[in-house]
């Protein structure tokens, strides 16, 4: 396999790169204190054309392929993870619009997203987190709408100010279990959806998570994606490549630890020399980029299979499991190593170290992902 970036494809990290040191290394830090990010970010997004990095070029977007995609997260995850999440969430969402959406639903609603409307995708609920299969919000047809009743929660990219759309995953046949769900499109401010707890996170705070609240929703069932029941798998879909998404954010963290990391070890006196003349430290830092280095392979492989339309199932939870664990080990040992600098908040190592440890629990827990990979190495 060949690993080399094409022209096109180091182009577009070059400027998610210069973005992520321009727009977003700035206000990192008061983003995370404020715990939003300014819609002015979104709006800079959307005009470089990485809100619809996914979304074909007929539908006003810039029909990029995936590894690009993992390219630019990775390198907003750099300054800002809570930013790369946004990115993440929002392309995952729409990537089933692209690709079972109706014409109208495309002409609307990615042309929409490339603009710079906020997608979210909502699967979770209080009873149904790893479980996705437990999930309990109704759609009941009633004439051509549907009328939707539950709660989702801890759903991205919704909040007070935050959220355009959603993709909602909800029974339409209970007696079918899994094969009884369908996806269909909710805007927000329907009547009868409304936004509920916002949640106070740990790290990745600019980013919005909330509980979503529908109580006799009624949606036209023109904005189902896909067939009913057809939605637990249109789930599943959209999640090999959300995770492809989610481990580039990991990605993101680990280098930033690790840049972070060689630049104390270099000025940091103890002992009348610097930290990078410690071997002991040395050894950290071999085992933190050389994980790092196997995490990049394991995302390019799985970006390139999701390009190819291979079956990336397998790939796509091997990438999304080591690269999640290994921002957690790098950033732990980089905050280690910073010693209490790194515990306080001038440093950014602290941000980096909250922001990594919801990776190995979003999209999958870091114990599904395993699941997923024996299955498949099973089958
Ligand atoms: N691609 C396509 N179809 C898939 C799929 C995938 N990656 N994974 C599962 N499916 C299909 C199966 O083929 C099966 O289809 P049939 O009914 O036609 O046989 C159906 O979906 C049900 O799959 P399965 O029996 O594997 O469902 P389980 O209840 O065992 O759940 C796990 C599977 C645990 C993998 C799933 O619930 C999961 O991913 N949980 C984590 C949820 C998560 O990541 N949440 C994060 C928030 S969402 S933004």
């Amino acid at each position: 396999m060949n690993f080399q970036l094409t022209e096109t494809q180091e182009m577009i990290q070059n400027l998610a790169r210069d973005f992520a040191e321009k727009e977003l290394a700035p206000l990192a830090s008061v983003m995370d204190k404020s715990g939003s990010i300014p819609h002015v970010i979104i709006e800079k997004l959307a005009e470089i054309g990485f809100m619809g990095i996914n979304v074909p070029e007929e539908y006003g977007g810039s029909g990029l392929d995936m590894v690009c995609k993992a390219l630019v997260i990775s390198e907003l995850a750099k300054k800002c993870a809570s930013t790369a999440e946004v990115l993440s969430v929002h392309t995952m969402a729409i990537d089933a619009i692209i690709r079972l959406g109706t014409e109208e639903q495309k002409q609307k609603y990615l042309s929409a997203a490339a603009q710079g409307k906020i997608a979210a995708f909502a699967l979770t609920e209080p009873g149904a987190g790893s479980d996705a299969s437990a999930a309990k919000t109704r759609a009941v047809a009633d004439g051509d709408e549907y009328v939707i009743n539950g709660t989702k929660c801890f759903i991205s990219n919704m909040g007070p100010d935050e959220g355009d759309f959603v993709v909602l995953i909800a029974l339409t046949d209970p007696s079918k279990g899994t094969r009884g769900m369908s996806a269909i499109i909710v805007d927000r401010g329907t009547p009868g959806f409304t936004i509920g707890k916002t949640e106070d996170k740990m790290g990745i705070r600019a980013a919005a998570v909330s509980e979503l609240v529908f109580e006799d929703c009624r949606v036209p069932q023109a904005n189902r994606i896909g067939e009913e029941g057809q939605g637990f798998k249109i789930a599943m879909q959209a999640l090999d490549g959300g995770r492809v998404g989610m481990a580039s954010q990991a990605l993101g963290i680990a280098d930033a630890a690790i840049e972070a990391t060689v630049n104390y070890m270099k000025e940091r006196v103890q002992f009348g020399q610097p930290l990078a003349k410690l071997q002991g430290l040395q050894w950290y830092l071999a085992d933190m980029t050389t994980r790092t280095e196997a995490a990049r392979a394991l995302i390019y492989e799985a970006a390139d299979t999701l390009d190819r339309h291979l079956p990336a199932t397998k790939i796509a939870a091997m990438c999304k499991y080591f690269a999640a664990e290994n921002a957690v080990y790098v950033a732990n040992k980089a905050l280690q190593i910073h010693g209490g600098y790194g515990y306080m908040t001038d440093y950014p190592i602290e941000r980096m170290y909250r922001d990594a440890r919801i990776v190995p629990i979003y999209e999958g827990t870091s114990e599904i992902q395993k699941n997923i990979i024996a299955r498949e190495v099973l089958k």
